[in-house]
């Protein structure tokens, strides 16, 4: 692979860009790897990427139903912060924030990490409490964050409105090295470094069926064949109980449309991002201009990656009162995504019923910040049986009551 570099770019200035190669292979598949990984999103592909690049270990292929990122990791909103309240979480989104620090040089792709800061607008008591008491939590952790007062939130945004109608912005949790990363280019990164390492990246290859024998996996039936495998990964986010079925076992996890719009491109305005999860509503603006606007997911199970038109509403309704600016903008467009919801809020990064079958899902509504930490911590799990990162996070816990509970420490109203 040609490195990308200011000189490449110099180079190709003089040759029309006609050197370019393609960021990565579309291979045919092959009849048998050590690993197939089911799902291209930034899971998928992280976990991959760590197999060979932390264990040495790349005849792999990472199978994808669709484009590669184009399930959620290419509908999110972006937002990358760490400050969790229990200890195994805080561990593993602290350190796939720290990845996402060195992303862009580690895999020689502008990733556009911008560490403009995250804050959590406190606007009830309760939600006061709750947020100290994250903080202290935090501190505890070695994840930076503080409580700030409401003078600070109005000097850090001044397009807010701090006297709102129904809830006054009582002051706010924030992470000042939380952010923002463009959710494609992280897809596109990952999948042209392990093109690079020799691995194939299949697209338009749905994973139908898997297959066992003696008791262990031994492959999957896809809609361009069968392809044997030693090891199978599971990480399909919100069709993770469709495929867990084709495994033979269930899964504690719901899948529900969450969704997002986008404002017309206006002038620079706000450079944080703001969460406001009493009224429900988050925002942030991008690069081109755009307010990157999120609220609630559906209350009900579905697979229309679309939303409810409720919830535009409701989100909407919640910013203007937050941000009365955005009552004059017009919005662009709106999508959605189907999020794989656990009770407890917390991911399941794990060891299955299925001997050699490992499963990775459970996200939710927040797995975009994680994808480097847990592909770190999915590939040290399927390649050496455990990782420091995954043990709390096990299909056991729902069996023995242990409970990572971050369903509002989390910060997010889903
Ligand atoms: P995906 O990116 O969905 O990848 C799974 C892939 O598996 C898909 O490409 C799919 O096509 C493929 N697949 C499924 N079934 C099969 C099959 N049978 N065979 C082959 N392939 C298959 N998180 C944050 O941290 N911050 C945010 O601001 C944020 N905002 C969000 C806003 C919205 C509107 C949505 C929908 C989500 C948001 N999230 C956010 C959550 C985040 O996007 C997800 O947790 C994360 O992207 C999940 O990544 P993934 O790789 O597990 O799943
Ligand atoms: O987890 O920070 C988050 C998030 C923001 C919007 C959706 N998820």
């Amino acid at each position: 692979m040609k490195r990308y570099s200011v000189f490449a770019v110099a180079r190709e200035a003089l040759r029309h860009h006609s050197g370019w190669q393609r960021a990565w292979a579309s291979p045919e598949p092959k009849q048998r790897y050590d690993v197939i990984i089911i799902g291209a999103g930034g899971h998928g592909l992280a976990t991959a990427y760590h197999l060979g690049k932390n264990h040495g270990i790349t005849n792999v292929a990472v199978l994808e139903k669709g484009w590669l990122g184009g399930g959620n990791t290419g509908r999110n909103t972006t937002i990358i912060r760490s400050n969790y309240l229990q200890d195994p979480s805080a561990a593993i989104y602290e350190k796939s924030r720290s990845l996402y620090e060195t992303m862009s040089q580690d895999l020689n792709y502008n990733v556009m990490f911008s560490p403009r800061g995250v804050m959590m607008l406190a606007q009830t008591e309760a939600e006061v409490r709750g947020y100290e008491r994250t903080a202290h939590a935090n501190a505890l952790q070695g994840v930076q964050t503080e409580f700030i007062p409401p003078k600070r939130v109005k000097e850090l945004v001044p397009i807010i409105n701090i006297d709102g109608p129904r809830y006054p912005v009582l002051g706010a949790l924030w992470q000042a090295r939380g952010g923002t990363a463009r959710h494609d280019a992280v897809a596109w990164g990952y999948a042209r470094a392990c093109s690079d390492m020799g691995m194939h990246i299949i697209q338009k290859c749905e994973v139908t069926g898997v297959r066992t024998a003696g008791g262990k996996v031994s492959g999957v039936d896809t809609s361009r064949g069968p392809i044997d495998c030693d090891k199978l990964g599971i990480v399909v986010a919100g069709h993770s109980g469709v495929v867990a079925q084709m495994a033979g076992f269930r899964l504690p996890v719901e899948s529900v449309a969450l969704q997002a719009l986008v404002s017309e491109p206006i002038k620079p305005c706000m450079d944080v991002v703001v969460m406001a999860n009493t009224v429900h509503g988050y925002m942030s603006q991008s690069d081109k201009g755009e307010m990157v606007i999120g609220g609630g997911a559906d209350g009900y199970n579905n697979y229309t990656q679309r939303g409810s038109f409720h919830h535009i509403e409701e989100t909407v309704r919640a910013l203007v009162e937050t941000f009365p600016m955005v009552s004059r903008l017009k919005m662009l467009r709106q999508w959605g995504g189907i999020v794989d919801m656990t009770g407890d809020r917390s991911p399941i990064l794990s060891k299955t019923p299925l001997e050699g079958c490992f499963i990775n899902c459970g996200w939710g509504t927040g797995g975009f910040k994680a994808i480097p930490g847990s592909g770190w911590a999915m590939a040290e799990l399927m390649a050496r049986g455990s990782s420091p990162l995954t043990d709390a996070f096990g299909l056991n816990r729902f069996r023995e009551g242990q409970f990572i509970d971050e369903s509002v420490a989390a910060g997010v109203a889903h």
